[in-house]
């Protein structure tokens, strides 16, 4: 196996050095994140995995390097012509280092002891003499130092100055990446760059970024089958129920369904290795009955520009379209599925002649269309919104409005799963059988493709 390649975040305090490295370690929980400077006190590891992999050290913030630098042109003058490495000894060597200069004296060492160094840096923040200073210090140790811009998506940033002032130091290389939200090829870009600073390990860091890559890719895949997989349990629920229990188990229902879609966004976020409170506490289905979120109150089908089923809106029972079930009746279940409550009472009034006599009071409970455009516009929302956050994310998700799913008809695979209640994982009887898992990845396809 080989050794993994050692890496130093450095750079000013408070400029997102631990944030990067929850970003590019997929970990939330990683060290201390805080607006206040001097957060990281210590230099701290995470070692990612694949290919010999690359061990990250955090390292605290630098904040006293005008006065370092001075003191260390006093301990190593330079008519002592002492190259770079050997004046940073000097000074890891004096009793400074234990002293005032402590913190700054953990990163230099850490530098020293790495094969290269991310330079964090706050393109909000005005280029000063402090930075120029902390980078002389840190170019001191001979390590190849990628400057990072962080904070490029606030108003106002400065990275085209930050740009300029690099090359006047000699870093031409500079990669720019929000670590709240990170571009989708970032961290292509960051091995790239990094392997051509550091030429020896070029093969192993294209290597890492194509596994990363693929891993991107395996991710998205797999979280388009969870969501299709939610779609057809939800498609192929019918619940039956006799005339009297028709509001329990419509009741019975709307909790499945909603439950469903619950331990949906579980598993979503799980993948993505985020937790439970990056989705907004109220945006989840079970733990609000505000309208706007609910999944079966008209107005949220409305507010996603979802159509609803005929009548639906009119319906007491907005979102469960109700059908009717009744051996040997010749109205198939996909006759009146898609109309909601309103719309069966209508349906019932005009079909009541044809029908008389043979109705026999049960009814097939199942949820409109509307519901499922509206699961489904949700669950691509999430995704696309955790494809895009980093884990140094610190508000929840907010899912954006959306245009796809909300009219036309559904995808042949939901409309089939209408007619299969043994599909759905939410009934009795439930099987998975292979023609299930063909229209369930065919589903996961369609929503990926629709969703970009
Ligand atoms: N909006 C936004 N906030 C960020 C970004 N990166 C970091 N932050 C925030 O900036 C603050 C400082 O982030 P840290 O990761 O603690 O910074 P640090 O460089 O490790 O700080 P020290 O350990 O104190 O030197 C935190 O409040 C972060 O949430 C970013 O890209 N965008
Ligand atoms: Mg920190």
């Amino acid at each position: 196996m080989r050794e993994a390649l050692r890496i130093a975040v450095v750079g000013h305090s408070n400029t997102g050095k631990t944030s990067l490295l929850r970003t590019l370690t997929r970990d939330a929980d990683f060290g201390e994140v805080d607006d206040a400077a001097g957060t990281t006190r210590h230099v701290q590891s995470a070692l990612l995995r694949g290919h010999g992999g690359i061990e990250w050290f955090d390292t605290p913030g630098m904040e006293d390097s005008v006065a370092l630098l001075e003191y260390l042109d006093h301990i190593a003058p330079l008519s002592e012509r002492l190259d770079g490495p050997a004046r940073i000894r000097r000074f890891l060597d004096s009793p400074e280092a234990h002293g005032r200069y402590e913190q700054e004296a953990r990163v230099l060492n850490k530098l020293l002891e790495c094969d290269a160094g991310l330079y964090v840096i706050d393109a909000r923040d005005p280029v000063l003499s402090k930075h120029r200073d902390e980078l002389a210090l840190l170019a001191a140790c001979a390590r190849p130092l990628l400057p990072v811009l962080n904070f490029v998506h606030a108003p106002g940033h400065r990275a085209a100055q930050w740009r300029d002032a690099m090359s006047r130091l000699g870093l031409h290389a500079v990669l720019e990446y929000d670590t709240v939200a990170p571009p989708l090829d970032g961290e292509q870009q960051l091995y790239a760059r990094l392997a051509v600073l550091l030429d020896r390990h070029a093969d192993m860091l294209a290597e890492l970024s194509g596994a990363l890559g693929r891993e991107r890719a395996a991710r998205r895949q797999a979280a388009y089958r969870l969501a299709a997989g939610l779609l057809i349990d939800a498609a192929a629920l019918h619940l039956q129920s006799p005339p009297q229990a028709l509001a329990q188990t419509q009741a019975l229902l709307r909790d499945k369904i909603r439950g469903r879609e619950q331990a949906c966004v579980k598993a979503l976020l799980t993948l993505y290795h985020f937790h439970r409170h990056d989705y907004r506490a109220d945006a989840l289905p079970l733990e609000n009955e505000r309208f706007g979120m609910d999944l079966f109150h008209p107005q949220a089908l409305k507010d996603m520009g979802v159509q609803l089923g005929v009548g639906a809106a009119a319906g007491a029972m907005a979102g469960a379209a109700v059908d009717l079930l009744s051996a040997g009746l010749s109205l198939g279940t996909g006759m009146l599925i898609g109309a909601a409550a309103g719309g069966l009472w209508q349906g019932v009034d005009r079909l009541g002649k044809r029908l008389s006599g043979k109705l026999r009071g049960y009814r097939e409970l199942s949820v409109d269309d509307g519901v499922l455009r509206l699961l489904a516009l949700r669950q691509q929302q999430l995704i696309e919104a955790l494809e895009r956050r980093g884990h140094a994310a610190r508000e929840p998700i907010v899912l954006p409005q959306a245009a796809q799913w909300q009219s036309g008809p559904l995808p042949a695979p939901l409309k089939e799963a209408r007619s299969r209640p043994e599909w759905s994982a939410l009934a009795e009887g439930y099987v998975d059988d292979d023609r299930r898992k063909q229209q369930l990845a065919s589903l996961a396809d369609t929503l990926a493709q629709t969703a970009r």
